[in-house]
Formats: C-alpha cells, sequence, structure tokens
C-alpha cells in the first residue's frame, strides 16, 4: 500500500480530558485536527506494529467518516490488524472487552458520552490501553506533549473499507476485521450472571421491564441481551435504534434527560424495573416501580450483596470509588472488612487497582460502576445485576433500597451543575474557594462543624503516581460533605459541579427528599463558592 507523509501544523488545544478529548464536531472537522490527534496518539506509543487495534464509536455524527481516517493513519502506521464493529458501532465496555479477549495492543473510542450528538454538537475520541481501560494520565500527558510539536502525519493511500459487511477483509500486510458489535459482549454478560434465572423471573412475569437506550449505542445491546437472550417482550427496549444525533436529546441516563422512561416508573402501571443508558454504554440509571437508585447508593447495594451474583460467589477483593462519590460503599467495605479506595473522578484511575487486584467492584456518582471484567465502567452491566439481585432476593427494587438503609444508614446526596459558565469567572470562583480553604477547619456552621477543608490530590498505590487538583473538599465533623469540581468533559465554557452530601441515620426520616435534607448544605455551598452571585443564575442548570 502506499503510504503518504503529510506535513501539518499543531493544534494547541488538544489535551484530553476526564474521558479523552471531547469537542464541538466543527472542531473535528478543522483540516488536519482528527489527523494530528491520531498520529499523536501513535507517536506516543512504542512496538506496536504488526498488533491489532480495536476501533469504534457510539454512532454519533461524523463517526463514520473519523473511522476512515483513522484506519489509514493505522495502517501507515503500521498496525497488523484492526478489529472494528460492524458499522462502525461499539459500545465503550465492548471495545474494553474486545481489547482483551483479542490481546490486542489497544483500542480507539469515538464517543463524547452523555453529551449530545449532531452536526452542531459534540464529537470525542479516547484511546484505550492493553488492559482495556483508558489511558493512564502519564500517557495522556505525552500524547498532549507530543500534539503541540507535531509536523506530520503517515497516512496509507487506500480506498474507504466497507464498515458493514462482517468478515475479514486484506490490504497488502493488514487485516481488516468487521465484527459483530454484540456477540462477544454478550457472551461475557453470559458468563457472569444467572441467565436461566433472570429467563424464568421475565417469563413468569415476577419481572416486568423498560430500557431506555435514548437512540445511543446500547440499543442492539439491550435488545440482544434483554429481549432475544432473556425473553423480554419486544418493546421492553426503547429509543433503541442509534442515531446520529440521537433523537435530539442528550443521551444522559438520569431523571432530567431520561424523561420517558421517568415518566413510565413514575406512572400508573409503573414495571418493576427500569433503567437507562448513555450515548456510548457505559453508565446506567436503575430505577423501580416509583424509586430512583441514587449511583452512589447502587455501588453500595451492589457491593453489600455482590455474592449473590455467579461470578462474585466467592466474595469480592475490594470496592473504589471517586472522590465525589458518597460515602454509602465505604460503610458496606467497613462492615464487610473489605479494603475501599477513594480515587479522582474518571474511570483511568481504577485500572491499577483493578489490574493489581486490589478491587473487584467500583463507581462513581455519575451513574458509572463496574467490575473487573473489563476495564470501563458498564451500563448493561450494571442493569443485569441488579437484574440477577432483584431475581434472587425476590425482593422489589423499593424493598432493596429500604433494607439496605436501613441496615447502614442512608447518604443523603445530589449534584448541582452550572453549566457553560464563562472560564474567567469559574476560575475567580476556584481561587475564591482555595483563598478560604486555610482557615475552615474548626469553623462552625449551625450543627456543622467544619473538619477539613483541602484540595483532592491521589496517590496511585500501585505505581505511586500522583494527580493533583482533583477537586475542593470540605467536610464536616458529622461526616458531610461539599465538593466543588470544574468538568473535564464539557465542550462549552466551564461547568461546575457541586456535590453534597449528609449521612442519615435514623431510618425514620430516610423517606427525605434529598433537595429538603440538603437546603442547609445547598446554601452553605453558595456562601463559599458564591456561584448564583457570581453568575447571575437563580438554578444549577442540571440537578440529579
Ligand atoms: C464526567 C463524570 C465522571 C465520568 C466522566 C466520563 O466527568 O463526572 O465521573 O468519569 O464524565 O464519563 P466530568 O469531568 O465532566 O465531571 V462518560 O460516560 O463521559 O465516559
Ligand atoms: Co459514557
Amino acid at each position: 500500500m502506499q503510504i503518504n507523509t503529510q506535513s501539518t501544523t499543531p493544534y494547541d488545544d488538544q489535551k484530553p480530558g476526564t474521558s479523552g478529548l471531547r469537542k464541538k464536531v466543527t472542531v473535528f472537522q478543522q483540516t488536519n485536527y482528527l489527523e494530528n490527534f491520531v498520529q499523536s496518539i501513535f507517536n506516543s506509543l512504542q512496538d506496536f506494529q504488526g498488533t491489532s487495534l480495536v476501533i469504534g464509536g457510539d454512532g454519533r455524527f461524523f463517526n463514520r467518516e473519523a473511522i476512515q481516517i483513522i484506519i489509514k493513519i493505522a495502517a501507515a502506521n503500521g498496525f497488523g490488524e484492526l478489529i472494528i464493529g460492524q458499522g462502525g458501532l461499539l459500545s465503550t465496555p465492548a471495545v474494553s472487552n474486545l481489547i482483551r479477549i483479542n490481546n490486542a495492543f489497544g483500542g480507539i473510542i469515538l464517543s463524547a458520552s452523555h453529551n449530545p450528538g449532531g452536526p452542531d454538537e459534540d464529537f470525542g475520541i479516547k484511546y484505550n490501553v492493553s488492559n482495556g481501560g483508558p489511558a493512564p494520565e502519564k500517557f495522556t500527558d505525552a500524547l498532549y506533549e507530543n500534539s503541540t510539536t507535531i509536523s506530520e502525519y503517515q497516512i496509507a493511500d487506500i480506498v474507504d473499507v466497507d464498515l458493514d459487511s462482517i468478515g475479514q477483509q486484506k490490504i497488502d500486510d493488514l487485516v481488516i476485521t468487521i465484527i459483530d458489535p454484540v456477540s462477544d459482549y454478550a457472551d461475557l454478560m453470559a458468563k457472569i450472571f444467572d441467565f436461566d434465572l433472570l429467563k424464568n423471573s421475565i417469563s413468569y412475569g415476577y419481572i416486568t421491564l423498560c430500557f431506555d437506550a435514548m437512540h445511543a449505542i446500547t440499543g442492539p445491546y439491550a435488545k440482544r441481551i434483554l429481549e432475544d437472550l432473556l425473553g423480554a417482550p419486544k418493546g421492553t427496549v426503547i429509543n433503541g435504534i442509534p442515531l446520529e444525533d440521537f433523537g435530539g436529546g442528550h443521551p444522559d441516563p438520569n431523571m432530567a434527560h431520561a424523561e420517558e422512561l421517568t415518566n413510565t416508573m413514575f406512572g400508573e402501571n409503573a414495571p418493576t424495573f427500569g433503567a437507562a443508558s448513555d450515548g456510548d454504554g457505559d453508565r446506567n440509571m436503575i430505577m423501580g416501580a416509583n424509586i430512583f437508585v441514587t449511583p452512589s447508593d447502587s455501588l453500595a447495594i451492589m457491593a453489600a450483596n455482590a455474592q449473590l451474583i455467579p461470578a462474585y460467589a466467592k466474595g469480592i477483593s475490594g470496592v473504589a470509588r471517586s472522590m465525589p462519590t458518597s460515602q454509602a460503599v465505604d460503610r458496606v467495605a467497613k462492615k464487610l472488612g473489605l479494603p475501599c479506595f477513594e480515587t479522582p473522578t474518571g474511570w483511568k484511575f481504577f485500572g491499577n487497582l483493578l489490574d493489581d487486584g486490589q478491587i473487584t467492584l467500583c463507581g462513581e456518582e455519575s451513574f458509572g460502576s463496574g467490575s473487573d471484567h473489563v476495564r470501563e465502567k458498564d451500563g448493561l452491566w450494571a442493569v443485569l445485576f441488579w437484574l440477577n439481585l432483584v431475581a434472587k432476593k425476590r425482593q422489589s427494587i423499593e424493598d432493596i433500597v429500604n433494607e439496605h438503609w436501613e441496615s447502614f444508614g442512608r447518604d443523603i446526596y445530589c449534584r448541582h451543575d452550572y453549566e457553560a459558565v464563562d472560564l474567567d469567572v469559574a476560575n475567580g470562583i476556584f481561587d475564591h474557594l482555595r483563598s478560604q480553604l486555610s482557615g475552615l477547619a474548626g469553623q462552625k456552621f449551625s450543627d456543622y462543624t467544619v473538619k477539613y477543608a483541602d484540595e483532592f490530590s491521589y496517590t496511585d498505590p500501585v505505581d505511586n503516581s500522583v494527580s493533583h487538583n482533583q477537586g475542593i473538599r470540605i467536610g464536616f465533623e458529622n461526616g458531610s460533605r461539599i465538593i466543588f469540581r470544574l468538568s473535564g468533559t464539557g465542550t462549552v465554557g466551564a461547568t461546575l459541579r457541586i456535590y453534597l452530601e449528609k449521612y442519615e441515620a435514623d431510618s425514620s426520616k430516610h423517606g427525605q427528599d434529598a433537595q429538603e435534607a440538603l437546603a442547609f448544605l445547598i446554601d452553605l455551598a453558595e456562601q463559599f463558592c458564591k456561584i448564583k452571585k457570581r453568575t447571575g443564575r437563580t438554578e444549577p442548570t442540571v440537578i440529579t
């Protein structure tokens, strides 16, 4: 094949965020923008010639064009095999699995996850390493360095590859393998969960369910697994066809954006089980009739009940949560005598702990949970975990949650997001917050005495790498916390996230509305950061 060397000049905005590089589609469409980033990925890798690379995306606008460009650059750089999902489609957890089962060198995921898609919306690209997980910070830092000095890239002069026909194609020494996006992932799920029990529970009508794929990648996965393999009636999966613009919605599984599902679950004749996933299939929302399970509680309940699931029947080695995730899982770990780790936000920080066998389960407050079966968070895995739990315990979701709170107490939790805040205003807020930290410990605000106030840093227990500036924490003597963080996945201005939590041991107060229960902390957070005052806004953009 003919390989051309193309000269180029660097862009200065290719620093990966929490989960890869995310920008508007129009930014990615600039001359050589995607090409520069892809070549910078390969320039940061060594000894990959002749190995395989997995490629796939969530089907959003620009997915197919991007994949053709990546194929040509990967071919020119000497990969031996490209494993690509049919139609260019693969969910994030499926990519992680494919890297692992094929012993691939790595993978490229095209997605901006829960961000909207379309010509004027968002696109993203992320590199995953050979364990199947997101590249660690050391790699993304090197990649960014490379992107600032790049002067040329290699591109193969080949025709566009047919992405729709399953099978192998050969171009000289390069093998291109187009695979069914779902089969290997479905096989993995069947090994983890009790599919026979689930089939029975569904066919006897003990479990009725509704799954909202939000017109994103999990449509084909959920239809195959829930409807074809587990026998749920056709129509169980709603919004099941992946669309380039997700039907105009935000493919973000929370009650604000998964409106149709939320209405169903809080309506008359609600099914016993409701769930949704995001753009790239790594997030999950779990609901029961008239109840929504907060992601932090979901992780804690999974940890407490893991032994009921076949793959975890022998017990779990430990758990981890991202720093802003509530401390509910810590209580479970303490009771079970398990190690519990607190990591910065983003799945890449769980990889070493999983590889080293120090943890089996991990999760984040942002609707993500997962286990050592892959190295990404996994939406459908979480849904199947909960289905398996409901089937095994023969209890409703509501009863499972209430029983958990009875035993462990409730960590009342919510997150307020202020999106598209002017960058200077956001930086001003953080400077102001930092300036208050040293004087806060010991100060009393009504019943809340500040125990510590700091900026979170993390030292990885496996490789000792240190990550600084991972969010501002204010912790109180009674266990409550207020956390401020700037998002690393937004594409317009800055997104400020405020995380609030309070522990309630008294079961007569477990039924409280979270916003009401947290009202004092919400006001206190405003006192510290003055975001409403500084932006003139009266409400957060999204409350979850
Ligand atoms: C958000 C979430 C974080 C998650 C990340 C990627 O990041 O808060 O928990 O890991 O998205 O998820 P940030 O920096 O915007 O807070 V996904 O589903 O986009 O891969
Ligand atoms: Co996602």
